[in-house]
């Protein structure tokens, strides 16, 4: 049984505990811990676990076998580091850190300390739907990919969302997306300024992303965080000879009133429901089995953030952004992207 402790009981760090003590085998969550005492201590009641004041107890308990990282993303670079140092895998929420220096900073020790340790939650690539269009592009079927089309519509964010987290917190699951579809990195990013919602408050909202890849693909991005109608996540590969995109997101067809509709997902936790279960079962089945992870590494949360940078030079300069990485330590041959 993997002993979990969890850093960051909000939004997801209690929908990840829910899953891991409700859902999938193998796991228990043994500690937790939150800056806001008092939720930390409701959790931890609710499930038996022990509460601790600080992530580095957490990681320090000996009752915990790997930690899960929940917290805010400026938290997340110290409590990664903390767990590498004490040799303990660690599952650390999107965006890895929310500096591509940080990520290096991250991928520096890990590479020091000589495997993996870490997994990023780039959950898409554990969703059915993701997985069946890869598959559907991997073996030729439409081609070679030219174009993806792709939408982010959130029907509202938290009122902590700052202006630059439609990049670095909601279009950053798009860049590792097509970064794992196509197998190639991002070359360039630009961003593009659409007539403003009046949803949106003080947010630049929608925003318009182009994404050049490695291979000459082309990514446009819409993303749009005040939708109101509901969440909505499209993609449509455009081939040399056909096109494949994402199934309809709703499993039932209404009709009434002499109206059709499809019943739309409220938010990720709906959307992605199936997906987090087989992300973190993998993820579990993995560290019992080999002692390290097997999904998004801290490779891939650098890549991502120094893609993010780029997108958000190009939104402040207007201009295209070159995406430059550092060379790629060996520990990161042949895994995932
Ligand atoms: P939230 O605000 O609901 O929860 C975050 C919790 O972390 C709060 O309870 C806060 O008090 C706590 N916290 C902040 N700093 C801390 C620290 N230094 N030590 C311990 N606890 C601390 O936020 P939410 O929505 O749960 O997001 C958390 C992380 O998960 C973010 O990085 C976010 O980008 C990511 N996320 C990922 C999603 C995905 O689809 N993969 C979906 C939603 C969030
Ligand atoms: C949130 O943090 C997530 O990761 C969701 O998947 C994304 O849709 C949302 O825009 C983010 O704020």
């Amino acid at each position: 049984m993997l002993r979990i402790g969890v850093i960051g009981t909000g939004m997801i760090g209690q929908d990840h505990i829910r899953r891991m003590t409700q859902v999938l085998a193998g796991v228990t969550v043994t500690a937790v811990t939150d800056v806001n005492a008092g939720v930390a201590a409701q959790v931890g009641a609710s499930i038996g676990a022990t509460v601790h004041p600080t992530g580095e107890a957490v990681i320090a308990d000996p009752d915990v076998d790997a930690v899960v990282v929940t917290s805010w993303g400026p938290t997340h670079e110290q409590y990664v580091l903390a767990s590498i140092a004490a040799g303990k895998p660690v599952f650390c929420e999107k965006p890895l850190a929310t500096t591509a220096e940080a990520c290096l900073r991250i991928v520096g020790a890990e590479a020091a300390h000589g495997s993996r340790l870490v997994q990023v939650g780039y959950m898409r690539r554990y969703d059915t739907a993701y997985r069946e269009l890869k598959k559907v592009l991997d073996a030729g079927e439409i081609g070679a990919p030219l174009m993806m089309h792709c939408a982010h519509r959130n029907a509202s964010v938290p009122s902590h969302y700052e202006k630059e987290m439609a990049i670095t917190d909601t279009a950053v699951h798009e860049i590792d997306m097509v970064r794992w579809m196509f197998g190639t990195e991002i070359k360039a990013a630009r961003v593009l300024v659409p007539r403003k919602s009046r949803n949106g408050g003080d947010l630049r909202d929608p925003l318009f992303l182009i994404l050049e890849m490695d291979n000459e693909v082309l990514v446009d991005v819409e993303i749009s965080v005040n939708i109101r109608y509901g969440y909505d996540i499209r993609g449509e590969i455009v081939g040399e000879h056909g096109t494949a995109s994402l199934g309809t997101l709703s499993p039932v067809h209404v009709k009434t009133s002499l109206r059709a509709a499809d019943p739309v997902p409220a938010d990720w936790r709906e959307r992605f429901l199936a997906a987090y279960d087989v992300e973190f079962q993998e993820w579990i089945d993995a560290i019992t089995r080999t002692g390290a992870p097997a999904g998004p590494s801290a490779w891939d949360g650098y890549a991502a953030a120094v893609s993010s940078d780029a997108a958000l030079a190009a939104l402040h300069s207007g201009e295209r952004a070159p995406v430059t990485l550092t060379e790629k330590p060996k520990l990161y041959d042949g895994v995932p992207a």
